[in-house]
This record gives structure tokens, sequence and C-alpha cells, in this order.
């Protein structure tokens, strides 16, 4: 059956294979990012490629108000969301607590762990008075171990997994699934961001391995979404063949 699929941060990387994947089956796509150029490529790709419904939605998910205005008054049938994937997001920086950036521990913090609160309260209730509905939440590798420089996105990505465990609890009678991704290396803007457009090092991170991309955990992602309704996948940590935990890489350049 036709579903309508509600992606965060689907601009680029896991977010966009992610709606790319789910159009492919036909499924009807809200898709949500800050970047309205590429919300409006994305669309008209999407529909033009495999006939899509699309309906794109340009905000900051760390603006509450925001949040609550666009998702809180979807037009029509809209409204009837199966499927939420909490992917927006990102990491600011690298380095040690007692140097770090005050402004980059705001973004990530306000971004990844209070974005996701606000979308998923305007979003949980709808799910509730439907009595169905599964929601995604991307968090992270980084959100079962920690890694030196990275204490604060690791903190963020703790705090998503730890949703994702009492999201599960409390949603739990209303027939609501909730799935865990925890992501490892995966080749998105997601360097790019972090070394806030600094290329020759975002591109260091994935040199002489073979990353994940967006495509590969879109597919994850969906084969999840579409297993038998008493099926719940809770967590899941998907990492490239060379990457055995969030410190331990294989390089063939090293
Ligand atoms: P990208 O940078 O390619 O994509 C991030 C997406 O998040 C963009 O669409 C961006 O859209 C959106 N976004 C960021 N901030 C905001 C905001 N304030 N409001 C709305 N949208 C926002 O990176 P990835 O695809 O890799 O990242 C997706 C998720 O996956 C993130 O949560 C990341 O932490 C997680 N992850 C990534 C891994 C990796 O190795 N790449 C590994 C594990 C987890 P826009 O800029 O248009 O707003
Ligand atoms: C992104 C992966 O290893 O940079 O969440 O934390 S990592």
């Amino acid at each position: 059956m036709r579903k309508t699929v509600l992606i965060t941060g689907a601009t680029s990387g896991i977010g966009e294979a992610v709606a790319v994947k789910f159009a492919e089956s036909s499924d009807k796509l809200i898709i949500t990012g800050r970047r309205k150029e590429r919300l409006d490529e994305l669309e008209a790709h999407l529909k033009s490629t495999f006939g899509t419904d699309v309906l794109s939605l340009c905000f900051d998910v760390r603006e509450r108000t925001e949040v609550e205005k666009y998702l809180g008054e979807l037009p029509g049938d809209w409204r009837q969301i199966d499927i939420l994937v909490n992917n927006a997001g990102l990491a600011a920086g690298l380095s040690h607590i007692d140097e770090g950036d005050t402004d980059d521990w705001d973004r990530m913090i306000d971004t990844n762990v209070k974005g996701l609160l606000y979308v998923t309260r305007v979003v949980a209730p709808i799910m509730v008075s439907r009595g169905t509905g599964h929601i995604f939440n991307i968090a992270s590798i980084a959100g079962k171990e920690i890694y030196e420089n990275g204490a604060v996105y690791c903190a963020s990505k703790h705090a998503v997994d730890a949703l994702s465990r009492g999201m599960r609890i409390d949603l739990l009678k209303h027939g609501i699934k909730v799935t865990n991704i925890a992501p490892g290396m995966v080749e998105t803007e997601f360097s790019l961001v972090r070394f806030k457009g600094d290329s020759d090092r975002a591109a260091g991170v994935y040199s002489g391995l073979e990353p994940l991309t967006g495509e590969d955990i879109a597919g994850v992602i969906h084969y999840c979404a579409n297993l038998p309704d008493h099926v719940c996948i809770s967590d899941l940590v998907i990492t490239p063949k060379a990457q055995a935990n969030a410190t331990n890489t294989f390089r063939k350049n090293k």
C-alpha cells in the first residue's frame, strides 16, 4: 500500500537517498530542509522520474514555531503520515572539550536533539490518533561509542539513541514502531559540513576505504519499513566493511 513518508533533511546525503528510494516504490513524500533550491530540484526530479506526489517544506528544525507551523498545518491527506524519518542533523567541528566552539555545540544540540524532538512532538500525535506509524531516528555509531574530539556530537547522538528507546516504550500501546539507525562512515556532505567547507579535509575522512553511501542506508530503511506489520527492527549499527567501530578502520593507503 502507498505510504506517506516525511523525511527531514532531504536536501542531500542520506535524506535525499531515502526520498528517492521511497519514490521508487510510489510512496508519497514530504521532503524538508533549509535550502529551497535543493528542495525544488529534488521535488521536480522525483515528480518527473517517478511520477510520485511530493510536498516540499522549507524550514529549520531548530525553530520550534516553524516546525509547528509547517508540520502542524499540513494540507488535506498529507496529514496521514505513515513514516517519519528524523534525519536532519550535523556535526560541527572536531575538537577537545576545553577548546570547543560553543556555537558549534549549540548547532549540534539544537539540531540533532531539540530539532528531532520538535518534529516528533508534532508528528507522533498524528500517528497516535491513527493507531499506526513508524519512526526512524538517524542516530549514529557516535551514539554507541565516544571518540576523541567528538564528545559533543557523540553526546547528541547518544541522546538520539536514548530518545529512540524512550519513544519505543511510550508509543508501544499506540502501535507505532521506532527504529534507531546508527550508521558508521557514510560519504555525504556530512564531513564538508563538519569541517566548514574544507573539501580536502572532508575527502581525507574516506580515503583508502569504501564508505557507505546514502543509498546503502536508504535501502536498509526501506527494507525495515516494508516488513510485515508485526515485525519491528529496533536498532541497527551499519558500517562499511572497512570499519570495525567508531575508531578502527582499515585503509589501503596506510
Ligand atoms: P548531509 O550534510 O549530506 O545532510 C544533512 C541534511 O540535514 C541536509 O539535508 C540538511 O539540509 C539537513 N539539516 C541540517 N541542519 C538542519 C536544520 N537546522 N534544519 C533542517 N534541516 C537541516 O549529511 P548526512 O546525510 O550524512 O546526515 C544525515 C544524518 O545522518 C545526520 O543526522 C547525521 O548526523 C547522520 N549520520 C551521518 C553519518 C555520516 O557518516 N555521513 C553517519 C552517522 C549518522 P539543509 O542544509 O538544506 O537544511
Ligand atoms: C557520523 C559518523 O564516526 O563521524 O555520525 O561520528 S562519525
